[in-house]
Parts: structure tokens; sequence; C-alpha cells
């Protein structure tokens, strides 16, 4: 039987931690928030001031600090701990540090007799849910990756502001590595019903040049927003929110996270961003769009990345 209060355990109330729990705040989540981190300090003091603000919030959210043994009847686990990527070091290395990370906290999580669905954020994204899955010893399902979702919101974003549409009436995905090997499926991409190569076609004012010049700003926001403002995480956060209410709502809502492919795609063993449909079970379906030879060859190279990491962690 389901549980009447929803119950979040957030690991990691940093930059992206905290501004998750403040828009779970102002978007309306009944239920418990539970914040850990190593820095207890942090913890306890974004619970106090998120506190302070439900007076003025939507809905009553119960928010304190806590340790791993609260994890145990969660309905879902939010990891965005994680070590920042510092000058210098290769994203080896930051997997290997943050992989090393990820084995202690989800081997506490785990001692708790949690058995609910983890949300993974911290980067690398991809292999930190594989590393999840694997230290978990959950169904695949469960591990929900943030995946390409930022990079998918980024993208219909900036497709509606250059056709001056709607953004949530832009259908397209970026999927593969959430990081420098991903790709935009152009060939699945439309606006409203009508597929993007179709209105460009009737409306000539539009080119590719602008549209490939579209993907680049996409795959480098990160590195932009990191120079202007040293992290990113508002978006982050609001994708996080955007997930949590998918599995919370039973909403089988189709949103691009990083996911374990298991034959589709013509790929296994391996956590990459892709459209699926997740439920409160986790991961129903994973969407298998029909990609063109550039984009298939594109995705395999994107698994192979991440595969040849996986393969050196030794996971
Ligand atoms: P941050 O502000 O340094 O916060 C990290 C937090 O984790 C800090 O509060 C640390 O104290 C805490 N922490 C570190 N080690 C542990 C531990 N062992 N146990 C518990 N807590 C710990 O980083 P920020 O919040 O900016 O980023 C967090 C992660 O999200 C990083 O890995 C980012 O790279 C990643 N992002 C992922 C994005 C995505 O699209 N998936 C987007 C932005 C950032």
């Amino acid at each position: 039987m389901q549980k009447e209060i929803n119950k979040i355990v957030l690991v990691g109330t940093g930059a992206v931690g905290s501004s998750y729990a403040f828009a779970l705040l102002n978007q309306g989540i009944q239920g418990e928030l539970v914040l850990i981190d190593v820095n207890k300090n942090k913890a306890e003091g974004d619970a106090m001031d998120l506190n302070h603000g439900l007076p003025f919030a939507p809905s009553h959210l119960k928010i304190r600090s806590g340790d791993y043994s609260e994890c145990k009847n969660a309905d879902i686990v939010v990891l965005t701990a994680g070590a920042p990527q510092k000058p210098g070091e290769t994203r080896l290395d930051l997997a290997e540090k943050n992989t090393a990370i990820y084995k202690e906290i989800v081997g506490e999580i785990m001692e708790s007799g949690f058995n609910g669905i983890f949300l993974v954020a911290a980067n690398p994204v991809d292999i930190l849910s594989y590393a999840t899955w694997k230290f978990s010893g959950l169904p695949k399902e469960r591990i929900i990756g943030s995946g390409t979702i930022l990079d998918t919101a980024r993208f219909r974003y900036m497709l509606g502001h250059y056709f001056n549409i709607d953004t949530r009436n832009i259908h397209a995905y970026i999927i593969g590595e959430h990081g420098d090997s991903e790709l935009p499926v152009w060939s699945n991409s439309s606006i409203g019903v009508v597929p993007i190569k179709e209105w460009m076609a009737k409306n000539p004012q539009y080119k590719k040049e602008d549209l490939d010049d579209i993907f680049i700003h996409v795959r480098n926001a990160a590195y932009e927003i990191i120079e202007k403002k040293g992290a990113t995480y508002y978006g982050i956060a609001m994708g996080l929110v955007r997930l949590t209410k998918a599995v919370l709502g039973d909403e089988h809502s189709v949103v691009t996270i990083s996911t374990y492919l298991d034959g589709e795609y013509g790929h296994e063993d391996v956590f990459i961003g892709v459209p699926a449909v997740v439920t409160r079970n986790g991961i129903k379906t994973i969407i298998e769009m029909n990609l063109d030879d550039e984009e298939q060859e594109k995705f395999s190279h994107s698994v192979n990345t991440l595969k040849d990491i996986i393969k050196d962690l030794q996971l």
C-alpha cells in the first residue's frame, strides 16, 4: 500500500542540493525532507533557513537534518554530494574520487534498509548512476540519473527562443553522456507535431548553421556558467524536482534521464541519457527513437566513452 506521507532524503546540501530543497518547498511538494551532509552544520543551517520560509510556502513540507538511518523508510534518496572537479583534474580523476565517496554513502544508505528510488545528480552522473546501481544491489529501474535532463531543458529553451515558440511545445532531446560526447537528436525533433526539418523548409529565415550553433551552446553551457559564476545549480535543481514529482505522482512522464541500457539502442551494461518513462516504481520503459546513421554513430561513441571509464574504474 502506498504511504500517505512522502519522504525524501537529500544527501549533499551544497549549491545543487540546497537549491533542490528550496525548489521543492516552492513547488508544493508535501511530506518530509531530511537533509544529510558530511558538513553537519551546513545541513542543520539549511534546515533552519528553509523552515523559516514555510509560512510563505504553498504547502507544508517537514524539513530537518538527520543521518543515514532516516533512509530506511524513504521513498526517494537524492544524491547531490560530491567533490567538485579541480583545475587540472581529468574526468577520470573525478570519477575515481566520487566513486570512492559513493561506495561509502550508498553503503550507509543500504545498511539502513532503504528500498526506494535513487535520484543521482553528482558528476560524472552517468558513471555515478552505474556505481550507485552496483553498490546498492537494487534493480536497475530504481536508479535514475539526472543524465541529460538539464541539457534537454537548455536545448528546448534555446530552440524555443530561436523559433519564438513556447519551450513546452518544442519536442527535442539531447541524449548520450551528460558531457562532451552528448548529441542532439534532430531526426526526431518537432515543433508541436511538425518536424523541425519541415518547419525550416517552410520558413527559410531559419538556418541549419544556427541550429548547429544552438547545440554547441547547449553542450558548452555548463562551462560558460561556471566561468561566470563558479557553478551551475538552479537548472539542475528544478530538473530534480521535476523527477521527484514524476516519481511521487506516478506520472508515467517521458523525461531524458540516465538509465541502464539492456540492448536498447544496440548497447548494454551502461547508464546513459535517453528518454524514458518515469513512474512511482522508477523507470518503466526506455523510449527508443529511430536514430539516423550519424546519430547512431555518435551515440555509440558516447556509450564507448562511458564504458571506457567504467572499465578503468573496475566497477
Ligand atoms: P558543492 O556545493 O560542493 O556541494 C557538494 C556537497 O556535498 C557539499 O555540501 C559537501 O559537504 C557534500 N559532501 C561531500 N562529500 C560528502 C560525503 N561523503 N557525504 C555527504 N556529503 C558530502 O557542489 P554542487 O552542489 O555545486 O554540486 C554537486 C554535484 O552536482 C557535483 O558533482 C556537480 O558536478 C554536480 N552537478 C550536476 C549537474 C547535472 O546536470 N547533473 C549540474 C550541476 C552540478
